[in-house]
């Protein structure tokens, strides 16, 4: 049973975010912890994300075990516009999924405007153990995951059909900052749990080794063959054991851009906190777009090798959580820093 969370703003100064318990599923009963591991996930649903991640690591999983299972759940167990079975669609009426997956040890795999498989993040990891490339697109990676025994699986809802119906009455392209964490019908409040947004999570198991994943529908109504940022390396997702791992959400076109997760783990490597090194990522996001900044959400998570966490985005809202199998509530949700202040949920 959901209780509202409490959510505490960071100021625009402060380089950490606050925590607070995710009241929502703290009370789960949690693993055994191996002793430094930690998980941080994108938006509320990380929550969930994070204890499906967290399970698989105390049962003695690796950090790309934990990743891949942590994205798993997002992809199926909820029925979400954002991610997964349940997406919104393209302008076409055609939902296609993007993820990709990395190691701190640099191997990597991605799929992008995948149609009908149910579990993007799977893909992406057998086309990263299985195949000499890095990424598979469209009928491709279809035909890669058939050949390799994952079922062929309509997703697209009748509810995400007769959105797509409505969208078509204005055809009008223009995503909403946080649009993720607003009310939905019968979705009552931000925070629900078929209320969220692309998952990128991040691990470090108890060996240290990291390991990432992101997997998402992209942006609703894009235009059909539209590939965002988080099945490409380096901008949705970058992962280097040297200095740590990068994750983004939001309109994806500007991480691309910047190869923005490859910068904010540099920036780490160069002696920037995660806090930091995000915050500086969105600069750049600024500096080169100030005024579409203003209107697009842009948000950025990284877990450095020594295991501290941050995050900051373009706008105020955005929220990660982050499981770290310590003493007291094991479920933490954080609100990033950002540049603009307005709450645009
Ligand atoms: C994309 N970055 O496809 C994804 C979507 C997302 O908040 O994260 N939206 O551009």
């Amino acid at each position: 049973m959901a209780t509202r969370r409490r959510f505490l703003q960071s100021s625009l100064a402060a380089s950490a975010s606050l925590a607070l318990p995710a009241t929502a599923t703290a009370a789960a009963p949690v693993a055994a912890a191996p002793r430094g591991a930690r998980v941080v996930s994108t938006w509320d649903f990380g929550v969930g994300a994070n204890a499906a991640a967290w399970k698989t690591l105390a049962a003695g999983g690796s950090a790309l075990d934990a990743v891949e299972a942590g994205a798993r759940w997002a992809e199926s167990e909820l029925c979400n516009p954002t991610v997964g079975r349940c997406g919104n669609p393209d302008r076409d009426g055609v939902l296609t999924l993007d993820a990709s997956i990395m190691t701190g040890d640099g191997r990597c795999g991605a799929v992008a405007a995948l149609e009908d498989i149910d579990h993007p993040v799977s893909v992406a990891r057998a086309v990263m153990e299985k195949t000499p490339h890095v990424m598979l697109v469209g009928e491709g990676a279809q035909q890669f995951a058939l050949a390799q025994g994952f079922q062929r699986t309509p997703l697209l809802t009748d509810t995400a059909r007769q959105a797509w119906r409505e969208w078509l009455k204005t055809s009008d392209y223009a995503p909403r900052i946080n649009a993720e964490r607003m009310p939905r019908p019968g979705d009552a409040r931000p925070g629900d749990s078929r209320n969220h947004d692309t998952l990128g999570i991040l691990v470090m198991d108890a060996q240290g080794r990291l390991a990432g994943a992101c997997t998402t529908s992209g942006m609703a109504w894009k235009m059909h063959g539209r590939v965002g940022d988080s099945p490409i390396i380096g901008a949705g997702l970058y992962v280097d054991q040297e200095a740590g791992a990068a994750t983004a959400s939001g309109v994806g076109e500007e991480m691309i851009r910047n190869a923005a997760s490859f910068l904010v783990v540099e920036l780490m490597r160069q002696g920037h906190s995660p806090a930091d090194a995000c915050r500086e990522a969105i600069a750049r996001v600024v500096r080169k777009r100030p005024e579409d900044s203003k209107r697009l959400q842009v948000c950025f998570l990284a877990l450095a090798r020594d295991g501290r966490v941050g995050a900051f985005a373009l706008h105020r809202g955005f929220v990660y959580a982050l499981h770290d199998g310590g003493p007291g509530p094991h479920d933490v949700l954080h609100q990033a820093g950002s540049v603009y202040t307005t709450e645009q949920t």
